[in-house]
């Protein structure tokens, strides 16, 4: 009982290493990354080369084995200072987790051990017309005398172009429904895949977002990571997993504000006094630091849930993610309120945190979906 709410040292640990690489590494060219639509190379680089950009995968295959709380760590302490830069741990983790559970060993293998080494691996959910309503998804997939013949296009896809793998959920038999979607693996370099521009975005400039087409590609059954027509309950089961690493980000965007706006408060003097000094004022510092702290352990409940698969997962899930970017989008707005003309301009970061805090409450399922799946997992829903 006495240790319930404290978190074991090599988490600490983890923490405090994660974030020194952070302001030193990452920090530094969050501004520039944001400002120019530029990829975080730098971030990039420093992730893998202390093992946090794909830390989740399993040391048989060459990585760290980092458990669901160890990448939350990872994730919140680099979105703590860019939200750009904490997209390559969050997307390579969602981009591999339908091959991790739904590969075989070999899959596992040939790809797990490339994403190890730096490659990208992103999720090819979403279309134009199925945002929401996933199992609406249109892109084509045939079978051939040699495999499958895959046709169509993805929309908002993280570091598409970045990515040397993607997996790709597509339908089989739209008679079916649901039950006529397949999982593959695709690769940048597979003939017929191609990519759109990159979308001019509000948030996230940093993360390359762009459609992704399928022009008659051609793939052989090994590409396969699912039984056929099990595809989107494994889409499905991997979001269970994946919505808290948007948690965390929203956690880091918002640890991130709070912090910037309590150094400033008490640096801002007003009135002859430090700004700090106004109880109006430590009243929002008060009620930001609360939900964040809320937030964060729901979020790390979350992670021990995924990590030991308990059957309330999809609701703690759906419940963090909702709950951390909803936290996170008040936190950053007041956070910008708190530093005034200074929020509002781009020399301080806030108002990149604000705008960065949307897209939380927007992908991986939009918090209305969240709201959806919590109340269908309710005990007696
Ligand atoms: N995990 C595993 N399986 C799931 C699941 C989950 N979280 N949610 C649904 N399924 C399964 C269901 O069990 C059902 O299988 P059965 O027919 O065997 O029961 C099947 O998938 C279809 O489920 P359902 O009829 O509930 O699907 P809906 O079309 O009503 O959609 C929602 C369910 C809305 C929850 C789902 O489409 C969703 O999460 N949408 C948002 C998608 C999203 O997050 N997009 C963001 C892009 S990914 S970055």
């Amino acid at each position: 009982m006495d240790n319930l709410f404290e978190l074991p040292s090599e988490y600490k640990e983890l923490r405090a290493s994660v974030r020194a690489l952070a302001e030193k590494e990452i920090a530094p060219f969050a501004h520039d990354v944001d400002e120019n639509h530029r990829f975080p190379q730098e971030a990039a680089d420093a992730l893998q080369k202390s093992g946090l950009a794909a830390a989740h995968v399993p040391t048989e295959f060459g990585g760290d084995g980092a458990d669901a709380l160890a990448v939350v760590i990872i994730i919140e302490e680099v979105a703590r200072v860019c939200g750009s830069s904490s997209l390559i741990p969050a997307v390579n983790k969602l981009g591999s987790l339908p091959l991790i559970l739904g590969g075989n060993t070999e899959q596992k293998q040939r790809w797990l051990s490339q994403l190890a080494k730096g490659k990208g691996f992103s999720y090819c959910l979403s279309e134009s017309e199925a945002g929401s309503d996933a199992s609406a998804l249109r892109t084509k997939v045939a079978r051939t005398e040699s495999g499958w013949l895959l046709n169509g296009s993805k929309k908002w896809i993280s570091n598409a172009g970045v990515s040397e793998f993607y997996t790709v959920i597509a339908q089989g038999d739209p008679s079916l429904g649901s039950k006529g979607i397949t999982a593959f693996i695709v690769e940048k370099s597979d003939a017929g895949v191609s990519f759109g521009a990159p979308e001019k975005k509000m948030g996230f400039r940093g993360s390359p977002t762009r459609e992704v087409y399928f022009d008659n590609v051609e793939l052989s059954d090994d590409r396969r990571i699912s039984e056929v027509g099990a595809g989107f309950s494994l889409a499905m089961d991997t979001l269970d997993h994946t919505r808290i690493t948007i948690a965390a980000q929203a956690l880091g965007l918002a640890q991130g504000a709070l912090d910037v706006a309590t150094k400033y408060a008490h640096e801002r003097k007003q009135f002859g006094k430090e700004i700090f000094d106004f109880q109006g004022v430590q009243f929002m510092l008060a009620d930001m630091a609360m939900n964040i702290e809320a937030a964060r352990q729901l979020t790390y409940a979350a992670a021990a849930k995924s990590e030991h698969g308990e059957k309330d997962l999809r609701f703690f899930s759906a419940a963090s993610k909702c709950f951390a970017s909803d936290t996170a989008m008040k936190v950053t707005t007041d956070a910008v309120q708190i530093l005034g003309g200074y929020g509002y301009v781009s020399d301080y970061p806030v108002e990149r945190m604000m705008r960065d805090a949307k897209l939380t409450q927007i992908y991986e399922g939009t918090n209305q979906i969240q709201r959806i799946v919590m109340a269908r997992n309710l005990p007696n829903g």
